[in-house]
């Protein structure tokens, strides 16, 4: 399993999926789309594999969102295909326990991929949030369904409408990870989570995953769609184009 933007750790029992664009601090583009897409379906097939650990390549970031150098020339339609809310139901719907070692940022769609994972673990450097709004668009893939699911209404809501970034203590409090633990040890902390788990009945677990996905009802279908055609809309729009412009014309002022 060769790919451009992830790398695949395959380990006793379960296989990890790396993020690896750090100098972008992991950012989805189309390539990762494409590379995510490819290896949830083989992972998914692999009879070595009963779980899956998510986290990026680096020290900054799990993923700070979609490629904004990318996403600035995303039209109506690229929106109407629903490319990225596509790729987080697949990784929803991956048959074995997912979890996420969130190190640093986890933002827009990376926020929104974490939420698409059965178990979120933080470190102290923890930052996650849809600063979608700071762009001239919404959160487009799962965020307005997942979130509010998953921290409630009032909180999802003010996360979206500020865009604010919450520390890892407050993403604890809200419930958006399930625990913080010492800088550079989240990732071994999801490892003895998993092993944990593999040690259980397997097929139990399968068949948890399955109840647990019905109960909380993950495919909600209309909410998507409206997602879609929201940022189809705002893909169109002045304040879209001037907002992502800003962001990497502050990139280039930099250098
Ligand atoms: N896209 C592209 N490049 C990025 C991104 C990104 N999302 N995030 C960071 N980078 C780049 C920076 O431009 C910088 O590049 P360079 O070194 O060439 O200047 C490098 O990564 C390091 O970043 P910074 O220098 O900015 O690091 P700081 O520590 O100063 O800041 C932040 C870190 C706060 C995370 C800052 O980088 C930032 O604000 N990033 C953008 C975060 C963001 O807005 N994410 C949401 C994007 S929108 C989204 O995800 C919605 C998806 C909708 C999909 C719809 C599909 C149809």
């Amino acid at each position: 399993m060769n790919y451009e933007t992830l790398k695949i750790a395959k380990k006793d029992g379960w296989a990890e999926v790396i993020f690896n664009r750090p100098e972008v601090l992991n950012a989805i583009n189309l390539a990762m789309v494409k590379d995510l897409s490819a290896a949830i379906d083989e992972l998914a097939t692999d009879e070595d594999v009963r779980g899956l650990i998510f986290y990026g390549a680096g020290e900054k970031a799990f993923v700070a969102g979609a490629d904004i150098s990318e996403l600035v020339e995303r039209k109506t339609s690229d929106a109407l295909s629903a490319i990225n809310a596509g790729l987080f139901q697949k990784i929803e719907d991956f048959p074995w326990p997912t979890i996420g070692a969130i190190q640093g940022y986890a933002l827009g769609g990376g926020c929104e991929l974490s939420l698409a994972l059965d178990i979120r673990l933080g470190s102290e450097s923890t930052q996650m949030g849809q600063p979608e709004v700071n762009l001239g668009i919404i959160p487009g893939a799962g965020a307005p369904h997942r979130l509010t699911r998953q921290v409630g209404p009032g909180m999802a809501r003010e996360l979206i409408f500020t865009g604010k970034i919450i520390d890892a203590e407050e993403c604890l409090r809200i419930g958006l990870i399930n625990h913080i633990h010492p800088e550079g040890e989240v990732i071994e902390a999801a490892r003895a989570m998993m092993k944990t788990i593999l040690k259980k009945g397997q097929m139990a677990v399968r068949v948890a995953k399955v109840a647990l996905n019905a109960a909380v009802n993950t495919v909600d279908r209309r909410s998507q769609m409206v997602e879609c055609l929201g940022q189809g809309m705002l893909f169109d729009t002045e304040d879209q184009k001037g907002r992502m412009t800003r962001f990497l014309e502050r990139k280039k002022a930099k250098k």
